[in-house]
């Protein structure tokens, strides 16, 4: 990437430094392939001439708000035109149709307002500044125009700004395709506030992000004939559900247990609420509040938006029981029972908790003491009861808690859904994507695993639509066009998803197979994928194993990897609540059809992973069916404050994310293609000798190229292909034809008269 670098002494030029990825400085020597430069910082750093590129030192000290119209193109160039702009405000900057978006780390309303909108609306891409509402805004027109469906989506890692990006985009959507002046709650005030509702359940505070979203969330906006919002549709991926029970300091659980903790006295009292440092669920942290955010506030704001979406009063109070419930139960405790291997609750306290949490799901408190420490097993011969010691009892009380809370958070989703309405004469729809981004933790488990293989899908997405698709054109075209490099990733896709011997396929027979452990399963995949250029066995590993993945390698710790699989609930918890006097529980736990109930006693399981799997299939299938746009969220700094910038860690997102390739691409290729009968009917006035000569349309349109001195534009066998800005010299001489023309008519119109 870059200009072949024509660098002598005095030359300005970005060099590598460890610190800040690029510097800048000027040459001072040049011997052989060795270049000596003069640091801006001071520093003297010898260097190759490769890993050396010429700065611009025309360029704007504003920068420019697309990148292809750098006129040096290498990373360095793209880094520092970020950074100034960055510096400016400016946090959007396009890459052609891609917009990357670098998270400001404070709030800019004036960059949102209504005004804003009302600029946006319409305006022809590129006349104004990047922007998120300029790509809301030419999907809506590609939507109205053409009628075909169009989709966003916006990628980043964890605290990029993904979530505040899809806000903004729902919010200038519904402002375009909103119903204005009707009475009533719309379509469109429902899908807004359906987002607090879901952040409440969904989001919590980690380590990268204050509010992390801990699930994946497609929007699907459906239009009716007149182009006017006529229902949406909420798709949720994968909820984080170990979080529920199981949280590391500084990190939190799920908003809405510290919203419900700050209720109001009356809901306190109700459900017997205290401190969140008197719960087991909350204290393994000793983050409790977050800067800026008011619990008892937003308690009270969740329950309006709750209102809004279409959630009852009755349904609001069962659903904070549910949260309630699952508090206490995570404080009962289990001490050692008489019987060998058998346990009990552990003293009064815990019993006072079980006891409340029976109370508060309205459900026996013996039969739920029952379903935390006993287990039926079914032999052909006898039903018996076992007990549990324990520590299975612990995993029993928290297995219980994280079922719960998943089927709420479902509920909640098919809820919202059922309240906004599907239109199911809708013809056209932009759907919006917000998904975890690529992760690599020091210990990465199945969550890792299955949210890395989600960017695997959607990097691939976007590589056949950047790359494929024009490197496709150009070869149908047959045009003379070097190729550039680019990774594909099928084969980690394979090594993941292939059918049957896939780790996923895998990963399901072991699940099935009762004496499988996790080290049998590492060793079923060390022997599989010995040679597999993507799969790699980490050398001091017993069970680890690592995935070359598109945007680095990860190393996975297998050991949970049979447990979260399995999507199984403990058939004694599910009669317990499906038992439950409270209909909003019981209906939580529907009763499971006869046939599944005999066969659930063995083992038989329903594989997460593979369920997964199917859901990002109708996911790409969805998004094949659309226009996409992309929005690339950057995370400009590791300590989420404004103005920092950095430069390495921006650089690694960027290449993660594609978009140097992007770039590459762009401006390499052939941005303009017009099929050769459009280009005679724009162009045909530059050389009407061609045209009168009665040539082939092909040959008419080479000549006309050549007669313009267009160095680089192609011929392919039905289109014409032009470099970037090529378009716009031919639309300029066109234009003074054009106007001579004119002037003739007009004089010839005075003579006559
Ligand atoms: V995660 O993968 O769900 O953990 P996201 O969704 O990428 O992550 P989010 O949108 O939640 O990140 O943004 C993180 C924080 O950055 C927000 O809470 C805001 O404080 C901040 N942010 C992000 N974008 C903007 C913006 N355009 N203007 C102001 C912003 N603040
Ligand atoms: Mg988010």
């Amino acid at each position: 990437m870059g200009t072949p670098a024509n660098i002598i002494a005095g030359s300005h030029v970005w060099v590598e430094d460890l610190e800040v990825a690029w510097i800048d400085g000027q040459v001072t020597n040049v011997k052989g392939d060795d270049v000596e430069v003069h640091a801006s910082n001071e520093k003297k750093v010898v260097a190759n001439l490769s890993k050396i590129y010429p700065k611009d030192e025309e360029a704007s000290p504003d920068g420019v708000d697309d990148m292809t119209k750098l006129s040096y193109l290498h990373e360095p160039g793209v880094l520092h035109n970020l950074a100034i702009r960055y510096q400016l405000d400016e946090i959007y900057t396009y890459t052609g149709s891609i917009l990357i978006a670098i998270n400001p780390f404070q709030r800019l309303p004036q960059l949102y307002d209504i005004h804003v909108m009302e600029q946006y609306k319409g305006a022809p891409f590129g006349k104004l500044r990047p922007h998120v509402f300029a790509i809301a805004d030419i999907a809506f027109r590609a939507m109205m125009n053409e009628g075909r469906s169009n989709s966003i989506l916006v990628s980043g890692e964890s605290g990029s700004g993904k979530t505040e990006t899809t806000k903004m985009l729902m919010q200038y959507i519904a402002y375009l395709g909103g119903h204005k002046g009707s009475e009533g709650r719309t379509v469109e005030q429902k899908v807004l506030e359906s987002n607090p509702v879901l952040e409440a359940f969904g989001n919590a505070k980690t380590v990268r992000n204050n509010n992390s979203s801990r699930f994946g969330k497609f929007v699907e906006i459906q239009f009716d004939k007149y182009r006017r919002i006529s229902g949406a549709a909420i798709r949720t991926y994968l909820l984080e559900r170990s979080r529920v029970c199981q949280i590391s300091d500084p990190e939190r659980n799920y908003h809405c247990f510290y919203l419900l903790c700050a209720a109001p006295q009356e809901d306190i009292d109700k459900y017997k609420l205290g401190h969140p440092k008197t719960f087991h669920y909350l204290n393994q942290s000793n983050c409790y509040e977050l800067v800026g955010v008011n619990d008892a506030h937003d308690y009270l704001a969740t329950r309006k938006a709750m209102d809004i979406v279409g959630i009852s009063q009755k349904e609001q109070d069962a659903i904070f029981r549910v949260v309630a419930a699952i508090l206490h139960l995570g404080n009962v405790e289990f001490a050692k029972g008489q019987d060998i291997d058998s346990s009990v609750v552990k003293d009064d306290k815990s019993k006072f908790h079980l006891q409340t949490t029976a109370e508060l799901l309205m459900c026996n408190p013996n039969a739920l003491e029952d379903a935390l420490l006993k287990r039926v097993m079914v032999t052909p011969e006898e039903v018996i009861k076992r007990s549990l010691d324990p520590d299975g009892a612990l995993v029993s009380r928290d297995g219980l808690a994280k079922t719960i809370y998943s089927r709420l958070f479902d509920w909640l989703v098919d809820k919202i859904n059922f309240s906004i309405g599907q239109d199911p004469n809708s013809k056209c729809l932009i759907g919006v994507l917000d998904i975890y981004g690529f992760e690599s933790f020091k210990s990465n488990s199945f969550e890792q695993f299955c949210i890395n293989y989600t960017n695997e899908k959607l990097q691939q997405h976007f590589n056949q639509h950047v790359f494929k698709m024009e490197q496709e054109e150009y070869m149908k075209e047959e045009i003379d066009w070097s190729y550039i490099e680019f990774v594909d990733n099928q084969d980690v896709l394979d090594l993941i998803e292939k059918k049957p011997g896939g780790i996923i396929a895998l990963l399901d027979e072991a699940c099935m197979f009762p004496k499988s452990t996790h080290e049998t399963f590492s060793q079923k995949l060390y022997q599989t994928f010995k040679s597999h250029k993507r799969f790699i066995k980490p050398k001091l590993a017993r069970t680890d194993f690592a995935i070359a993945h598109y945007a680095g390698e990860v190393q996975y710790q297998s050991d949970q990897f049979l447990d979260k699989n399995k999507d199984y609930v403990v058939p004694e918890h599910q009669d317990l609540l499906t038992a439950s006097k409270c209909p909003f529980v019981a209906a939580l736990f529907p009763p499971l059809p006869e046939e599944t109930t005999k066969s659930s006693k063995t083992s038989k399981f329903s594989s997460i992973g593979s369920r997964f799997k199917l859901q990002l299939q109708q996911l790409m299938e969805t998004l094949n069916s659309t226009e996409p746009h992309y929005i690339r969220c950057v995370k400009p700094n590791h300590l989420l404050k404004p103005s920092i910038f950095e430069n390495a860690n921006i650089m690694q997102q960027l290449r993660c994310g594609g978009v140097l390739e992007a770039i590459k691409i762009s401006c390499a290729g052939y941005p303009t293609r017009k099929t050769f009968d459009e280009f005679l009917r724009r162009f045909g006035l530059l050389a009407p000798e061609v045209l009168e000569a009665n040539n082939d349309e092909r040959v008419a349109c080479k000549m006309i190229l050549e007669k313009m001195g267009l160095v680089g534009a192609q011929t392919g066998k039905t289109k014409i292909f032009l470099r970037a800005g090529q378009m716009a010299e031919l639309d300029a001489c066109r234009a003074v034809i054009l106007s001579k023309s004119a002037k003739t008519i007009q004089r010839r119109g005075r003579t006559y008269i």
